[in-house]
């Protein structure tokens, strides 16, 4: 079953030049890329996005790590995508994640761990609207799906 999932390369992401690689582990997935857009995200916003975490011992700095520079905001579009691009990521702290995912091949802080991917089809749904009009979102197939996702 096709989901659509909000993943975000994070500032450090961009910072660190890894966003073609967050990218590229997507795509070379089977992953369709179906929206993507650069902005630098404000403390609304922010605060928005991560509702869910307020008052935690993290939020506050969490907030500042996700202002601080420009992320690159995506939808990602494919069978079951909110939990292979979730385990595609690896383990929230890098120092846990798996090698071969992308936290745990290119991170180790759990205050810089590079990429966001929803959590849940609820999620998703709210997520994507924070980032994206409906119209700035393109559903596509490649002609050759059939040997990626039967
Ligand atoms: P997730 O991004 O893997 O879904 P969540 O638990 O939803 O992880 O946390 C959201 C984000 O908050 C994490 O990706 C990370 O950037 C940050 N975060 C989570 N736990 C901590 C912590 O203990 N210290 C610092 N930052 C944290
Ligand atoms: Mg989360």
């Amino acid at each position: 079953m096709d989901e659509r999932t909000l993943v975000l390369a994070k500032p450090d992401a961009v910072a660190r030049g890894l966003v073609g690689e967050v990218i590229m582990r997507l795509e070379k997935r089977g992953l369709r890329l179906c929206a993507m857009k650069m902005i630098w995200v404000d403390e609304a916003l922010a605060k928005k996005h991560y509702s869910a975490h307020e008052g935690k011992p993290f939020f506050d700095g969490l907030i500042e790590y996700i202002t601080a520079l420009p992320l690159v905001a995506m939808v990602w579009e494919g069978p079951s995508a909110i939990r292979v691009v979730r385990e595609t990521m690896g383990a929230t702290n890098p120092q846990d994640a798996r090698p071969g995912t992308i936290r745990g091949d290119m991170g180790l802080d759990i205050s810089n761990n590079l990429v966001h991917g929803s959590d849940s089809k609820e999620s998703a749904e709210k997520e994507i609207a924070l980032f994206f009009e409906a119209d700035e979102i393109y559903s596509w197939a490649r002609p050759h799906e059939k040997y990626i996702s039967g």
